[in-house]
């Protein structure tokens, strides 16, 4: 028997996150307000309505965005270390709720509770990251042409930086953009998910509580539960600096598309398409468990989630074997419950892309090695629970170059490595990819200008599961935008070039004499 939601601590997690079965779905950092429609979040884990949200109008998205511009202006000129030391202080308020906001990730998106806990450390992680960056906003210095002049570069902050994150990573994309975005010297108007509203009231709340005790005006950490119209309105505000935007490439490309309209720039975080090359010379133990985490982990709800498995011929089917016994042992069910492997799907609608894709796959001529489906009847009652499937296709199939977001792997063979790279970076999207090789000439090949294309390349490591110090993000039609680690903050900001000039006379730069 199946445990209930109840036994697993939700109640007590959702209080001591500020959840109430009614909330308001905007908030400039402490307190809530909301006028437009009502919307419920229904857990995929059970199907039980977890609380209602009531949703922001456009009113009450100015209303947060003048706060923010207003709280810009103050927060602009406080050093950089000190905004870190608000970061450092939201760092350790999310050491607090680690528990309690991983386990609501889980309940309210169906991820593993593993892997809640793993997005809520991610933003613990990037927080860590942020406050020593806080220190090291460094730009160059050069020499002049010309003497008795100094020539420098310094990083200026934006503005209003907007964030519509997805469904999948429901507070972490959320942090990694805020800790950055503050250390910066941004504010923030955040649109999260509708399908993860409380997850991001959550996170409000976390943070309210840093701007209350700091006394910092409110506008710093703005947030609207809002339809399209509201992710409308951030995009085409001229007064949003920065847009980072994660989602489908769908959305993305008008995203972008209006944003560049205005000259306002974009951080385009899209679809993957991810494949892991399997070659002879792998290690296939830890082949097999990096190809099943990556393919069924989150139920194939990550975008660096391992969608296709090139395979050299040699090792094929002793591959495709040892995946078949492998996905015969998932367990499926309850992702609040630790023997389970795999949750639900997000919604129905999800549920229908993913049994729309198998049709597509079988009508094109895939062959299921192992069967998908839709689980029912006790322990699947929210309909959201899917077997993940393995098919055997052909790597120029729409469907498989095609992101659906759903636990269902392809499987190619090829014959060499050339052809496998080839083949992997045959596809629209460019995120994640990895090839799996004890062969140092392979590894190479794949790391060379000659091999991935994708933004993301790993020798021996699956797709997904990313560390939060590297640069996250992908080419092609994943959007180019890269976010988290590395010098990404240099997105958050704008540079200026500055020559000064201490002598008593005014040389012109390029010998050009202009005297009066
Ligand atoms: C996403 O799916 O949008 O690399 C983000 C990973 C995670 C982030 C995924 N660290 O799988």
């Amino acid at each position: 028997m199946s445990k209930k939601n109840n036994d697993f601590g939700i109640e007590k997690s959702l209080k001591n996150l500020g959840i109430s079965k009614e909330n308001k779905g905007v908030s400039s950092g402490g307190k809530y307000f909301a006028h437009g429609e009502t919307i419920e979040s229904y857990s995929p884990t059970d199907g039980q309505l977890i609380a209602k949200v009531k949703t922001g109008d456009a009113k009450d998205y100015q209303k947060i965005m003048d706060a923010a511009k207003e709280a810009f202006k103050e927060f602009r000129m406080i050093p950089s270390p000190k905004r870190g030391e608000l970061v450092r202080q939201f760092g350790n308020k999310l050491r607090e709720k680690k528990d309690d906001l991983g386990k609501l990730v889980s309940y309210e998106m169906g991820k593993s509770l593993q892997e809640g806990l793993g997005e809520v450390q991610e933003m613990i992680d990037i927080c860590d990251f942020a406050v020593g960056l806080s220190r090291q906003l460094h730009g160059y210095t050069m020499h002049s042409e010309r003497p008795g002049h100094r020539m420098y570069e310094q990083y200026h902050p934006l503005g209003v930086v907007g964030i519509i994150s997805a469904f999948n990573f429901p507070v972490a994309v959320w942090a990694w953009n805020t800790a950055l975005s503050w250390i910066c010297g941004n504010v923030t108007v955040w649109k999260p998910s509708e399908k993860t509203p409380l997850c991001a009231i959550a996170c409000q709340n976390i943070i309210a509580e840093v701007l209350k005790e700091n006394k910092m005006p409110e506008g710093i950490s703005g947030m609207i539960v809002g339809d399209h119209k509201i992710g409308d309105l951030l995009v085409n505000d001229k007064d949003t600096a920065l847009i980072s935007f994660t989602g489908s490439t769908r959305v993305g490309r008008i995203v972008g598309t209006n944003v560049a309209q205005r000259f306002g720039k974009s951080i385009l975080e899209l679809g993957g398409n991810n494949a892991i090359i399997i070659t002879e010379n792998a290690d296939l133990d830890m082949s097999i468990i990096g190809a099943v985490f990556g393919a069924v982990g989150t139920a194939g709800q990550r975008c660096t989630s391992t969608r296709r498995l090139i395979i050299q011929e040699s090792v094929y089917d002793e591959v495709k074997n040892r995946l078949a016994k492998a996905y015969g042992q998932l367990k499926i069910g309850n992702p609040l419950d630790e023997k389970n492997h795999v949750g639900p799907l997000i919604d129905q609608d999800a549920v229908k892309m993913y049994l729309d894709s198998i049709e597509k796959c079988k009508a094109e001529g895939g062959t299921f090695v192992v069967e998908g489906g839709v689980l029912e009847g006790k322990n699947y009652e929210s309909g959201c629970y899917v077997k993940p499937c393995i098919a055997e296709v052909e790597n120029h199939f729409e469907i498989v170059q095609h992101e659906t977001f759903a636990p269902i792997l392809y499987l190619m063979k090829y014959q060499n490595l050339e052809d496998a790279i080839a083949m992997q970076n045959d596809v629209p999207q460019g995120l994640s990819s990895a090839i799996m090789t004890q062969n140092l000439r392979e590894a190479e090949l794949f790391l060379s200008q000659a091999g991935s294309d994708c933004g993301i390349a790993n020798v021996n490591i699956g797709t997904s599961g990313a560390e939060i110090g590297g640069a996250f993000g992908g080419e092609k039609e994943t959007g180019g935008g890269r976010e988290s680690g590395s010098d990404v903050w240099k997105y958050y900001m704008r540079r200026q070039t500055n020559t000064i000039n201490y002598t008593a006379s005014l040389p012109l730069a390029q010998g050009i004499k202009f005297d009066l």
